[in-house]
């Protein structure tokens, strides 16, 4: 078998990205090497369980489900946990991330968001309605603008089915604008209503199910229509989310790659998402509530 020529595929992978909105990458890691990062992600696990609420140090943050809410305490998202793991600080990095990148977002790449989402079964509170990603940014910009400055990879460490509650995109949905879905509330509460997609113009037709194998990536866009259901499996999911943007249009985030090199994490952290960050460090808790009725 001929070995495999990552960057030749990448280039279908940035076609298929215009064209649908998102793309999917079989087999980018290998099954040993997803051994590992499946035992580096209990780690980090492990180390959020051991804050009783949300906990927020610089950019490393957890997301915790206290146990007033179900009578046990999980664990939904680990975000910047580079900072407290060095695998995962390398894996952020590795080269096949620059290999498939590079089409859509050129040599010089920051990285604003690393985050990995723990779907526990049973907890209710664990599918994301459908969004665009833009949700959460300002949107002045320009279709290419926004389609290219950032994209987030969703790296299935445990397999995503559509029982587990995969990421379930809206193909072609990116050519729509922003649509405000779910601008009204908690992302991870409740469901996206049939009727509200279809009000916003989409087809319910052009849903697909993300399934993935441990090892698979998917990608997707600022504009690209996504959500997921609630973990109906017996089972966790682990599913590691890592945003690019390029550096050339984008202040934001830690140095990936520069031309083309991996760039290691430096001494003191850059301003990821959260803008408090340098006048409140933390260590500190905070709890919204928000999981509350
Ligand atoms: O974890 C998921 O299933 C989806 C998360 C998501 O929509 C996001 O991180 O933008
Ligand atoms: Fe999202």
């Amino acid at each position: 078998m001929a070995p495999r020529d990552l960057a030749a595929e990448s280039k279908h992978y940035a076609e298929q990205y215009w064209d649908k909105g998102y793309a999917i990458v079989r087999g980018l890691f290998s099954k040993d090497e997803m051994m590992e990062i499946q035992a580096e992600a209990a780690k980090v696990y492990a180390d959020g369980l051991r804050h009783h609420a949300s906990y927020r140090h610089k950019n490393l943050y957890y997301e915790i489900l206290p146990e007033a809410f179900a009578g046990r305490r999980y664990v939904l998202q680990g975000h910047w946990f580079s900072w407290i793991n060095p695998f995962f600080e390398k894996l952020r990095r590795d080269p096949r991330y620059f290999t498939i990148l590079e089409p859509l977002l050129g040599r010089n790449i920051k990285q604003p968001a690393q985050q990995i989402h723990w779907k526990p079964p049973g907890a209710g509170l664990t599918g994301y309605r459908f969004h665009q990603d833009l949700r959460f940014r300002e949107r002045d910009e320009s279709f290419e603008k926004i389609m290219t400055s950032w994209i987030n990879t969703g790296l299935a460490i445990d397999p995503a089915t559509r029982e587990n509650g995969c990421l379930r995109v809206i193909s072609g949905s990116h050519k729509k604008g922003y649509l405000g879905l779910s601008d009204d509330g908690p992302l991870m509460k409740g469901a996206t209503q049939d009727e509200e997609l279809k009000k916003a113009g989409l087809d319910l037709k052009d849903i697909v199910d993300v399934e993935l194998e441990p090892g698979d990536l998917a990608i997707w866009g600022m504009l690209t229509v996504h959500g997921s259901d609630a973990n109906k499996s017996a089972k966790d999911r682990a599913f590691a989310i890592s945003g690019y943007v390029s550096a050339e249009t984008s202040e934001r985030g830690e140095w990936a790659f520069r031309d083309g090199q991996p760039v290691p994490l430096g001494a003191e952290p850059v301003i990821c998402k959260y803008e408090k960050l340098f006048e409140k460090p933390g260590p500190f808790y905070e709890d919204s509530k928000w999981y509350a009725a």
